[in-house]
């Protein structure tokens, strides 16, 4: 028996120390400690001892379990700490190596100019309304006094969905629906993408962006207009900036106007951006006609408005100098982390 137990305790020790890994030592574990494992069915044989001897093979047994409980212990607290030396050691991080450097994303530069537009408006009292784009050929040209057959209404520049559904061509339509809510008076803005059928080149797009305004009250006259837009002039270029007010025609408006700023890059003098001429052509405008108040169930005698309408992407382009339109519709990271 204690031959036996010899044997057994001197298999297990060589088995624990050439246990490469901690699966392998448990198995050794449950080899030796296991219910079923060597020192079990070595008590199993007691039987067959002398009684009087039992309790020193017993004794013996214990203690052989005891010293290779320790040694397992041991063993297993020596692999721990390998693997843990050899994780460390593969997560070896190198403080000297340089630092990626981080994208960051930018605005679009149209999108820094609307939201100044916006600002400048907001701040003078104005909501910023937003509309269809898929827009009833009703709202789009029959309420802004452009009936079927008008001049200003080509039809070569007009993407039709249907007969009376187009994508809109400017973002007026939002104006009529704000004013047939009857609610006044307004002030509004009305920012967004528009559609013309027009080939791209340096300073054309079918889609675009134009911001368009609307001021609907008792009492308001031209002279409301050039000082609100003077205003807007002088904040989005500049306190020096002048504005020029040129008689123009639009269906929508009478009497209707073009608006020329100084230009902010020579003050005035004449340079290639102006071509010369000291001022720089940036939007339309005039006081809301008769007929689209009428139609949209605005009572003219007793309410009169302005309205004007800028060309988003014309701004922009003039602001950071941009000499393609191109440009701001090709979303490439080099040219647009520049703003
Ligand atoms: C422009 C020029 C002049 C305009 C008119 C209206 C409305 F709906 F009130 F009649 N909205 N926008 C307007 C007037 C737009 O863009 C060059």
């Amino acid at each position: 028996m204690k031959e036996r137990l010899e044997k057994i305790k001197e298999e297990v020790l060589r088995q624990i120390e050439s246990s490469e890994n901690l699966e392998k030592l448990n198995e050794v574990r449950v080899f030796a400690l296991g219910k079923k494992g060597a020192l079990t069915g070595l008590l199993k044989g007691m039987k067959d001892v002398a009684p009087e001897e039992r309790p020193k093979v017993g004794q013996m047994v214990n203690e052989v379990r005891a010293e290779l409980e320790g040694r397992l212990e041991e063993r297993k607290a020596e692999l721990e700490e390998f693997l843990r030396e050899m994780r460390l050691k593969s997560e070896v991080i190198d403080v000297t190596l340089p630092a990626k450097k981080n994208q960051v994303g930018h605005r679009h530069p149209n999108t820094i100019v609307q939201q100044e537009v916006e600002r400048i408006f907001v701040g003078m009292g104005y909501e910023v309304v937003e509309g269809p784009e898929v827009e009833l050929d009703y709202y789009n040209f029959e309420a802004l006094n452009t009936p079927k057959g008008h001049p200003a209404r080509d039809e070569q520049d007009t993407f039709y969905i249907s007969e009376d559904i187009v994508l809109r061509t400017q973002t007026s339509p939002v104006q009529v629906r704000t004013m047939e809510k009857g609610k006044l008076p307004i002030r509004m803005i009305a920012p967004g993408r528009v559609y013309r059928s027009d080939e791209v080149d340096a300073t054309h797009s079918p889609v675009f962006h134009q911001i368009e305004g609307l001021v609907i009250d008792k009492n308001i006259t031209f002279s409301d207009l050039k000082g609100t837009l003077a205003e807007f002039a002088r904040e989005l270029f500049g306190p020096d900036t002048k504005v020029k007010f040129r008689p123009h025609h639009f269906p929508f408006t009478e009497p209707s106007a073009e608006v020329d700023v100084s230009c902010f890059k020579c003050g005035g003098k004449g340079c290639r951006f102006c071509k010369g001429s000291g001022w720089i052509e940036i939007l339309g405008c005039g006081m809301v006609h008769p007929k689209v108040l009428t139609m949209s169930g605005i009572d003219p005698n007793e309410y009169s408005g302005f309205a004007f309408g800028v060309g988003l992407e014309r701004i922009t382009l003039l602001k950071y100098e941009i000499d393609d339109m191109r440009l701001l519709y090709e979303n490439d990271a080099r040219f647009l982390k520049q703003f």
